[in-house]
């Protein structure tokens, strides 16, 4: 059985985690191993400090949706916080010219400063798992840098049902790559934050 390497942890806490506003999408094929990731995940940001409440989750049918799915929660979530903050600047100028509107980084309106795109794809016997492998991830690497918000890679390209199981952290001495997608988010926000 081949090794599973994991990413040394960072060397710091990160004392934005508790305001950071993070997405997950997932593709449903594959559930059982797409289910374990989602929830090793979750239980990565919770435990560095996010919020559940200001955790999103959506699903899309399968990986070839992730980068489109990605682009549109990011860009809706931006629209909506500006919009948010109009309304806010106007509310507050007509109540009270002289206030300033009070933070809302963890607000349900507030951009994403990270999305997590989650999908197993396992090699069949076709070249669909070349095709939608290699669309999926340029994809996704195009969603961050044209969007300029972290977008966290958590796509399994197996080549068997027992490598995506054994990196889903299903069976013995298995290890969740959810987990590391989870503290990846949380440094890459983080740090994103800090770079700004
Ligand atoms: C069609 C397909 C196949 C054969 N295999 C997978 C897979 O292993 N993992 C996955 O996430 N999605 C798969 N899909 C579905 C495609 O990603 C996509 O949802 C459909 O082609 C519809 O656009």
């Amino acid at each position: 059985m081949p090794q599973v390497h994991a990413p040394a942890a960072p060397t710091a806490p990160f004392p934005h985690a508790a305001s950071l506003r993070i997405g997950i999408v997932h593709a449903r094929w594959n559930g059982a191993c797409i289910d374990a990731l989602v929830e090793g995940s979750l239980k990565a940001l919770t435990a560095a400090g996010v919020q559940r409440d200001n955790i999103v989750v959506e699903s899309v049918p399968g990986s070839w949706e992730l980068p489109h799915a990605t682009a549109r929660m990011i860009a809706a979530a931006q629209t909506q916080a500006s919009s948010a903050a109009t309304d806010l600047m106007s509310a507050t100028s007509l109540l009270d010219p002289s206030s300033t509107p009070s933070s809302t980084s963890s607000a349900p309106s507030a951009p994403f400063d990270a999305v997590i795109s989650i999908g197993v794809l396992i090699k069949g016997s076709t070249m669909h798992f070349e095709y939608i492998s290699d669309a999926c991830v340029h994809g996704l690497m195009r969603v961050g840098l044209d969007s300029n918000t972290p977008v966290i890679l958590g796509v399994l390209t197996a080549l068997t049902q027992e490598q995506a199981e054994q990196r889903s952290g299903i069976g013995k001495d298995a290890h969740n790559h959810g987990e590391d997608w989870g503290s990846a988010a949380v440094e890459m926000a983080s740090k994103t934050k800090d770079w700004a």
